[in-house]
């Protein structure tokens, strides 16, 4: 296996997860990972490329996966056996605040001279905390690291200063925290490549499949995104990518688009790679008609298979979903209504009606649309209890309204761990009626420790109490899961699976309630005693997870396509000097 000029790490949301004993509740059960969130940024592939293009080796390690899916796993050996030149470790999701952390600590353990890199969102919100931890040396910030964490590996490498890249903080000698302008804010999202190349790559070339995996599940759902654009038009009132956010944090003032041919070529490129469907994140139709209409047509062009889903941020008319049928062969679509209320839905930032949501499902299955995914949250502004089971029967009702069409897939989930950092009601809560229950990372770190989701929660919404959102959650999911059963989208066995699992759910959470009543050390017995059960109801709480997934499209072709890139690797393997490299920030390197 060749030496890494880099290696990224992906930490589980809490380290030891293995061996404390958490009610993580159902905060992933809408996304494809599990509580630990062993998800790592698709910026994790963009950088990687970036740099091996420029001349820098690099290795992405998922320890989160890793530990998952092998129970002895050894975290320690496994560092201290790695010898990169830079660790690169992402803080972009906050739920990973402790994991993160503690593995940058055992970088430094094992490799005190070893510069030790952090970046994503969170890291960018709370960079001056983090430099000042002794275990993290910088933070590369924005939503565009790829030039200035190259430059900076160079940099280290060189033993050259750091004093004029872009977008780092450090400490200065005197252990003084150094921000460095945030000058490196690219206007387009085209100098990348979101392809999937340098995963596959590195799968062939360290011999090593499961630690450049996406997620545990990803080899029997092989799902891929595509990124429109970095940066968002919206302005959602907890959400920590929102155009305020960007604007307040990550020094993006404009939306960041990807050329639609150049999405057009990722995607295709995923296509012939991986047999899975692909979602294209960030509703493209932010970027006006022209795009919309060259996306589509260059979609049409290379006559795309797979299965494709479309994220919209609000429900599309009538003659688009035409437009999609027209050109498309299998098309998909998820929205986030977050709540059946018009009130407590424009208090959130999205202020479309129910009535033209439901006009917009009915016209998508009309036109051909295979799957309608829509998304509810509780915990938002405004939202009371009541509100949240409020949206059951206006679900049902919308059922009915599509005549039991199996194609709709309504999902409620809780607002948790975190209220985004760098939110508009993170920023102001006061303005909001929310409560923070954590505002510094540390804080944040010792919240994640917490035995329940309840307790883990950094905030306090404005409509409800914690308890009454635990409780309102449950119920609402009962609700759907119910509507499920009659509609018949789940049959009655899982049905009254995941009305069991429910059911033992909360009651984890009032027992978990009581052990919190005794003495300290006390409680650490009593949770350890517990464990065995917990982990068994920490995956997919409200929903089968499986509910989530589309279907794949394997063929022969997928075969010869990596059969090709598998060849092509093993040739720069053996011969680099084949391998094609730009070589603008080595210079001085030799
Ligand atoms: C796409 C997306 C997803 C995809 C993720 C796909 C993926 N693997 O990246 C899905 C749908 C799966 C998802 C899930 C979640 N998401 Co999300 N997601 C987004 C969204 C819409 C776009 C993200 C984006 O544009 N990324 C592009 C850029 C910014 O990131 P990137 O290219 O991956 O990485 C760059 C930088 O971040 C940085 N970087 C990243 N890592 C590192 C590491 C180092 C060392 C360095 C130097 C730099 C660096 O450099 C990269 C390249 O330039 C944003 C909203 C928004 N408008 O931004 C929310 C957002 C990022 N998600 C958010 C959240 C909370 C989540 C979940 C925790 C929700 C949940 N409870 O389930 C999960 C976590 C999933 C997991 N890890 O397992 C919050 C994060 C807020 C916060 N500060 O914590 C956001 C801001 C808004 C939101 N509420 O949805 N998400
Ligand atoms: S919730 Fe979605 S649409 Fe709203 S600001 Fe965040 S990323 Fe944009």
């Amino acid at each position: 296996m060749s030496k890494a000029d880099l290696v990224l790490l992906h930490a589980p949301s809490v380290y030891d997860f293995r061996e404390t004993s958490i009610m993580y509740g159902p905060v992933s059960d809408l996304v494809p990972s599990s509580p630990i969130f062993e998800m790592y940024p698709l910026g994790f592939t963009t950088m990687a490329e970036y740099m091996e293009r420029h001349g820098l080796t690099v290795r992405i390690v998922n320890l989160a996966v890793l530990m998952l899916s092998r129970p002895k796993f050894d975290v320690e050996k496994a560092i201290r056996e790695m010898d990169p030149a830079v660790f690169g470790i992402d803080l972009h999701w906050a739920p990973h605040a402790h994991g993160s952390v503690e593995i940058a600590k055992l970088c430094k353990k094992y490799h005190p001279t070893t510069p030790v890199v952090f970046g994503g969102l969170t890291a960018s919100y709370f960079h001056e905390e983090l430099v000042s931890y002794p275990w993290i040396d910088y933070v590369v910030r924005g939503d565009s690291t790829e030039e200035p964490f190259t430059r900076l590996i160079y940099a280290l490498k060189r033993g050259g200063s750091v004093t004029d890249i872009p977008n780092v903080t450090y400490k200065g000698l005197d252990g003084s925290v150094i921000v460095n302008d945030m000058d490196c804010v690219p206007d387009t999202f085209d100098h990348v490549k979101l392809d999937y190349s340098f995963s596959m790559r590195s799968v062939i070339r360290d011999r090593d499949m499961m630690s450049a995996l996406p997620f545990k599940g990803w080899l029997s759902y092989p799902v891929s995104a595509s990124l429109v654009c970095r940066g968002c038009t919206k302005t959602c009132a907890t959400c920590g990518g929102s155009a305020v956010a960007f604007r307040n944090h990550f020094g993006r003032k404009r939306v960041a688009f990807r050329d639609p041919e150049l999405l057009v070529r990722d995607i295709g490129h995923i296509a012939r790679h991986i047999p899975g469907p692909v979602f294209v994140l960030n509703d493209f139709r932010q970027a006006g008609d022209d795009y919309v209409h060259a996306f589509i047509s260059g979609l049409r062009r290379i006559d795309f298979k797979n299965p494709i889903g479309f994220e919209f941020f609000s429900p599309p008319e009538e003659e688009f979903y035409e437009f999609l049928d027209d050109n498309l062969n299998d098309y998909s679509v998820e929205v986030s209504a977050e709540s059946h209320d018009d009130a407590v839905r424009k208090a959130f930032g999205k202020p479309y009606t129910w009535d033209v949501l439901s006009d917009s499902v009915e016209a998508a299955f009309r036109h051909n649309c295979k799957r309608f995914d829509l998304y509810f949250m509780t915990g938002i502004p405004t939202q009371t209890a009541q509100s949240v089971r409020d949206t059951v029967p206006a679900v049902r009702e919308l059922y009915a309204r599509v005549n039991d069409d199996k194609r709709l897939l309504a999902f409620i989930g809780p607002m948790a761990p975190f209220l985004d950092p760098g939110s508009m009601v993170f920023d102001d809560p006061d303005r909001y009626g929310y409560k923070l229950r954590a505002h510094t990372l540390e804080e944040h770190r010792q919240l994640l420790l917490e035995p329940s989701w309840k307790h883990i929660l950094n905030y306090e919404p404005d409509g409800m109490t914690r308890d009454e959102m635990v409780d309102s959650t449950y119920e609402a999911a009962l609700g759907f899961n119910a509507i499920k059963a009659e509609v018949g989208i789940a049959d009655a066995k899982t049905a009254r699976q995941t009305e069991e699992r429910i059911g033992q759910a909360r009651k984890a959470m009032v027992r978990i309630d009581a052990i919190m009543t005794h003495p300290a050390d006390e409680r650490t017995t009593l949770l350890a005693e517990y464990k065995h059960e917990l982990d068994q109801l920490n995956e997919s709480t409200v929903c089968e997870k499986t509910e989530l997934n589309w279907p794949a499209n394997v063929n022969w072709r997928h075969f010869v396509y990596n059969m090709a890139l598998w060849f092509r690797v093993n040739y720069e393997t053996l011969f680099p000097g084949s391998r094609k490299i730009d070589r603008r920030f080595m210079e001085g390197e030799q």
